[in-house]
């Protein structure tokens, strides 16, 4: 996902606020940007039902989110601070880790404003708005997921002064951007990128590939992540609610526990897993050049 960054910090690109927040200038957007909005959104709302967990669901239901145009950050905000306390500002692409931190600990989700190119519509380099909108902002409707993000930023900084960083952010992909949980009536999607991506959607669930294992966080805390092709390895929630007790967790003992075991590769699994589903692992060993 995040190669040759055009749009954020990694692009060398200077912001004009020290929070990087700039106007989405959602009167700027063109025909053709609003339609590639649209070619996204019907695509990805045709994939959903039976996929997305009802959180997803009843978020995007109560949001002004539709396939006619690029949502406007302003309505959203209206709508996510009278539900969970949330607003959405816009950013040009990646923001350093501190500016992304200081948002979430304040309830102030980051959306980049541009949106892909139309022969791009499966290639993300970086998240844009739909990534943003569509896969993120149902989601923080959810009061448990808003509580665990706000935490996230706050962890973030704190995580950051610890030099563990990497461990906690393994939490956030492996929950709020590659998530999923067990509902009554089967296995759904509550990540975002996930949620966001047309081929992923089916890869996550369906696949016969990639390892599904029941979450626990320090063996998540341990494991690495690919940013460039599928997931090898889902955590699964039994449910959302899981997610607030690590909300208020006293990380520093988690830390020292974890930094003493070996790093996990994404396809590893280990003999004290809850394994829900073993992966044939064949997806990526193709991708690697095998068979
Ligand atoms: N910036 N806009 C944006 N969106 C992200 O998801 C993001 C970011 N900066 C840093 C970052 N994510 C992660 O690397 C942290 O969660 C560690
Ligand atoms: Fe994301």
């Amino acid at each position: 996902m995040l190669d040759k960054p055009k749009h954020g910090a990694a692009a060398g690109i200077r912001p004009e606020r020290a929070d990087w927040t700039i106007d989405q200038g959602w009167e700027k957007y063109t025909a053709q940007e609003h339609a590639v909005w649209r070619t996204l959104f019907e695509r990805q709302t045709r994939l959903l039902p039976g996929r997305a967990c009802d959180a997803f669901v009843a978020g995007m239901q109560q949001l002004p989110i539709d396939a006619s145009q690029i949502p406007d950050f302003r309505r959203l905000s209206e709508v996510l601070m009278r539900h969970t306390g949330w607003q959405i500002v816009a950013v040009p692409g990646l923001v350093p880790d501190e500016v992304f931190f200081d948002h979430l600990a304040n309830r102030r989700f980051p959306a980049g404003s541009f949106i892909r190119k139309a022969d791009e519509l499966d290639y993300l380099e970086e998240p844009d708005v739909f990534h943003d909108v569509f896969g993120h902002v149902p989601m923080l409707m959810n009061p448990v997921i808003a509580d665990f993000v706000q935490a996230y930023g706050v962890g973030g900084l704190r995580a950051q002064q610890l030099g563990v960083l990497p461990q906690l952010a393994r939490v956030y992909w492996y929950t709020v951007e590659f998530g999923l949980v067990q509902q009554k009536d089967g296995l759904r999607i509550y990540g975002s990128g996930i949620a966001s991506s047309y081929t992923e959607s089916v890869f996550a669930l369906e696949d016969a590939s990639p390892n599904r294992i029941g979450f626990e966080l320090e063996r998540v805390m341990r494991t690495n992540y690919r940013i460039d092709d599928f997931q090898e390895v889902y955590f699964v929630l039994d449910r959302l609610e899981d997610l607030l007790a690590l909300a208020d967790i006293d990380f520093a003992p988690v830390y020292q526990r974890v930094g003493a075991l070996p790093e996990l590769q994404p396809g590893d699994v280990l003999a004290t897993d809850r394994v829900l589903h073993r992966g044939s692992g064949q997806y990526h060993r193709r991708a690697s050049g095998g068979t």
